[in-house]
């Protein structure tokens, strides 16, 4: 395993607010991020948001609004619903920042120059929900964009292009000889078959037709059109400079994952490759695809109206903190699929596996102790089980699954944990066994469970982190111990807790309540 880590997430665009969609990618990605925290010294975390193109100057204009007072404006509701959500990253990037924009006007100039740049007239279909020029073949066949469902605008202009034909070959070969660049393996096919068919892009915009982009240096006429802006985000975030590396950047690049939706693959995969080998740079070590969530089993859409806001979720269940959103999201899709949210069944999942059977155990096992033993953890209670293997074994699991960006799959392996947990708890019946005046043995059900408890804690933790601190606490575990040191020796004897102190993690989602609330 590499000592450092440094994920990427996409960084959005501002013309609204972010919704459910943004939302999913950016837990994921701070519970990637959270795990690899547990696991080593050096993490780095970036976000941010994409500011430039025509449809924020097209929304702007809507709203009455200048396209940098709106970008404001809806940056700071990305930002103020990353912490409502706990996401803890550690640089946030607007397209705007002024480190960004002269790095990208330098980059552009150094491509221009260097060849792999050209201009040239051209007349295309231009998808400004995609900030895309589409290939007549991938319309519908009413002639719409496949994602965005809209008439593209035929758009006749001079262009600056970059020379992809170059890097094609190439491009290919990398991603044959590299089985793990793109994750899920299914998505880099997709990839390749796209590659087959693409023509040199687009990389600027006449200002007549987009006046909101960073302007091309020496030539006042056009704008860098988002691509080569949106994506250098991820090196200009780290100081790279072109022909100036940095500290940063040094440290770095070599362990980057960019975390991206799966519609914007061949941005990430054809272009921001063809960028980096332009500019001598080494390729991503991974792009990490995710799927689409959907609503209620529908695509989300501002034409359907169901566009959800993930703080309107927190509100709508009266939820302080955000671990049960983050729980149902991470866990809402199997690696690179499409998943969903519904009222219904986030209700149930949280319910089920937070209150139910990770609370409950914790909350009733702690009880006991208290009940039969006033709290009290004497030392012929601490010995050996069988259990302990399997835990730690579920460790290495979980270690093995994010590994594999398999993030619901991690967690459907702590839950299991929980119940092969719960069922030792309903086998040996400790309160059976204090009646019967066992009470050494009960004493060792109790403690063997707590000190699973204990490596439960701290694999929910990435997904859950108040409920994990929270358990910690009435564990008196210390939730920074790194996973590599976890064991099942951290319930001692002596006095372990006061019976004013046990409280539940979670409390049960109530329908009734929460719909009163909505
Ligand atoms: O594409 N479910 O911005 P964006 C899951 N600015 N993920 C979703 C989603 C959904 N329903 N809808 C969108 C852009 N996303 C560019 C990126 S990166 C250098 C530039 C994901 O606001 C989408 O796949 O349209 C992408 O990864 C991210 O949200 C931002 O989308």
């Amino acid at each position: 395993m590499d000592k450092r880590y440094y994920l990427t997430t996409a960084i959005d665009y501002v013309n609204g607010a972010p919704h459910i969609g943004h939302a999913y990618e950016k837990i994921l990605s701070d519970v990637i991020v959270r795990h690899y925290r547990q696991r080593l010294d050096d993490v780095y975390f970036l976000t941010g948001v994409d500011e430039h193109g025509i449809k924020i100057q097209k929304t702007a204009a809507e709203k009455g609004m200048t396209p940098q007072q709106m970008c404001d404006e809806n940056s700071s509701k990305f930002k103020q619903a990353w912490k409502a959500l706990d996401v803890d990253y550690d640089q946030f990037i607007r397209t705007t920042d002024k480190y960004h924009t002269e790095v990208v006007q330098r980059i552009f100039d150094k491509l221009l120059k260097q060849g792999d740049i050209y201009k040239n007239s051209y007349e295309g279909l231009y998808c400004p929900g995609c900030e895309s020029f589409l290939n007549p073949k991938d319309l519908t066949e009413d002639g719409l964009c496949p994602i965005h469902h809209k008439k593209p605008e035929l758009v006749s202009e001079e262009n600056y292009f970059f020379k992809l034909s170059k890097y094609k070959d190439s491009l290919i070969k990398y991603i044959k000889e590299n089985p793990s660049f793109i994750v899920p393996q299914f998505r880099a096919n997709e990839v390749l078959n796209q590659l087959e068919n693409l023509d040199d892009f687009s990389v600027s915009r006449a200002k007549e037709s987009v006046e909101w982009g960073i302007p091309v240096l020496g030539d006042e006429d056009q704008v860098i059109y988002v691509w080569i802006d949106a994506l250098s985000n991820y090196i200009t975030a780290l100081g790279w400079d072109v022909d100036k590396s940095s500290e940063k950047f040094d440290k770095y690049w070599s362990e980057v994952h960019h975390v991206i939706g799966k519609d914007i693959l061949k941005f990430h995969c054809i272009y921001w490759g063809a960028i980096l080998m332009a500019l001598g740079l080494p390729l991503p070590k991974q792009l990490l695809v995710h799927g689409f969530i959907n609503i209620n089993q529908e695509k989300m859409s501002k034409t359907l109206g169901n566009v959800i806001a993930p703080v309107d979720i927190l509100n709508a269940w009266n939820l302080e903190k955000p671990d049960a959103f983050r729980y149902y999201m991470a866990c809402a899709a199997s690696s690179g699929k499409d998943g969903n949210y519904s009222d219904e069944d986030f209700k149930e999942k949280v319910n089920a596996d937070l209150a139910n059977s990770t609370g409950n155990l914790l909350n009733r096992t702690l009880s006991m102790l208290v009940k039969y033993f006033n709290g009290e953890i004497k030392s012929e209670f601490v010995v050996n089980s069988d259990l302990y293997k399997t835990a730690l074994g579920k460790v290495q699991i979980v270690k093995n699954h994010f590994d594999n960006y398999e993030i619901s799959e991690a967690g459907a392996e702590i839950m299991d944990l929980v119940n092969i947990t719960n069922k030792y708890v309903t086998d040996n019946a400790p309160w059976t066994l204090a009646k019967e005046d066992k009470m050494t043995e009960c004493g060792q059900v109790l403690v063997t469970v707590l000190n699973v408890m204990t490596v439960v804690c701290s694999l929910l933790y990435p997904f859950c982190p108040n409920i994990a601190l929270d358990m910690a606490s009435q564990l008196s575990f210390d939730l920074n111990t790194k996973l590599d040191d976890l064991n099942c020796n951290n319930i001692k004897p002596g006095k372990f807790i006061e019976k004013e102190s046990i409280h539940p993690v979670f409390l049960r989602l109530d329908s009734e309540l929460a719909d009163k609330k909505k």
